[in-house]
């Protein structure tokens, strides 16, 4: 039997990550921290944690809400690590930044072992852009108790860029989250901590992107919190012919279209700059 997908409870105002609470009256602004070799080039293992949570520390006195915490690099073409690698890489820190901020930590995985470990060492939320759809994975999500992202994707990484194709691609990304919403809920997760994203740039072309950017609070109907990752991607190259070193003033422009469009959260590495913008931008939408 086939339903619509809309959720007739209310979307809800906050989520509990673990004890830390993130409030969604406001958008919040997601802190990207990359845990990947090619991210901190400088010295060896330790370096890297020591600069991630450096970084880490200072989203946070930009103002950023979450920290999302990701070991392995899911770029088009990127290679795939070892369970222990993405462990190694993503424990350490998620433990320490735990310990030295107050706001949520959040973990980029797809690995239900890292799931486990990183919910152990202190992470309130689970990003995973396969959906949870990896074998042990729901069940992995279910037992630790935190809400989950779940983000739609057409096919692997390493593949995905390379013929996207959909009937509707707003309606098909629309009908897959909610599908994934109800795993979720068979699984024993709570509908209020399932968190949706259409997944920008995994397997879609620009004009895939541009589709579900401009009907974003199709979204809405789902009446689960809404992500979305743009920062830097490369359809800002595409569009603007912009190295990605240059891409901050055009992300920081999506992420105020997303928020005026239903977004909830947003995924950023421009943290001040963003949040700068989107609250200039609700104090100008509050007529109350
Ligand atoms: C996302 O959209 N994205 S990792 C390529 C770039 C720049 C940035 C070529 N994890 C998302 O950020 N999690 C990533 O330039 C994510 N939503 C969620 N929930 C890819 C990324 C990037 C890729």
């Amino acid at each position: 039997m086939s339903r619509p997908a809309t959720n007739p409870d209310p979307t809800p105002s906050s989520l509990n990550c673990g004890g830390r609470t993130l409030d969604l009256r406001h958008a919040a602004i997601m802190g990207v921290l990359n845990v990947t070799p090619n991210s901190f080039s400088d010295g060896g293992k330790f370096m890297n944690a020591a600069a991630a949570l450096r970084h880490a520390e200072q989203m946070v006195a930009e103002g950023a809400d979450i920290i999302d915490v990701g070991g392995e690099s899911t770029r088009p073409g990127a290679q795939q690590i070892s369970v222990q690698q993405e462990l190694d890489r993503v424990i350490p820190v998620i433990e320490a930044l735990h310990a030295a901020v107050t706001v949520p930590v959040s973990v980029d995985t797809s690995k239900p072992e890292v799931m486990r470990h990183a919910t152990a060492a202190g992470a309130g939320l689970i990003n995973d852009v396969y959906g949870l759809r990896r074998k042990g994975a729901l069940a992995a999500a279910a037992a630790s108790d935190v809400p989950v992202c779940v983000m739609h994707m057409q096919g692997e990484p390493h593949t995905m860029q390379q013929s996207p194709t959909y009937d509707n691609v707003v309606a098909d990304v629309i009908a897959f989250l909610s599908a994934r919403r109800d795993e979720c809920v068979a699984a024993g997760i709570p509908a209020a901590s399932v968190i949706v994203d259409p997944g920008f740039g995994f397997g879609k072309t620009v004009t895939h992107n541009l589709a579900l950017l401009r009907n974003l609070t199709a979204l809405t109907a789902l009446g689960a919190p809404i992500l979305v990752g743009l920062s830097r991607k490369s359809m800002i190259g595409s569009l603007l012919d912009l190295p990605v070193d240059e891409r901050a003033a055009a992300s920081v422009a999506l992420a105020l279209h997303a928020v005026q469009h239903g977004a909830n959260i947003v995924r950023v590495h421009d943290v001040k700059m963003t949040r700068d913008a989107v609250r200039m931008m609700e104090i100008v939408n509050r007529h109350d």
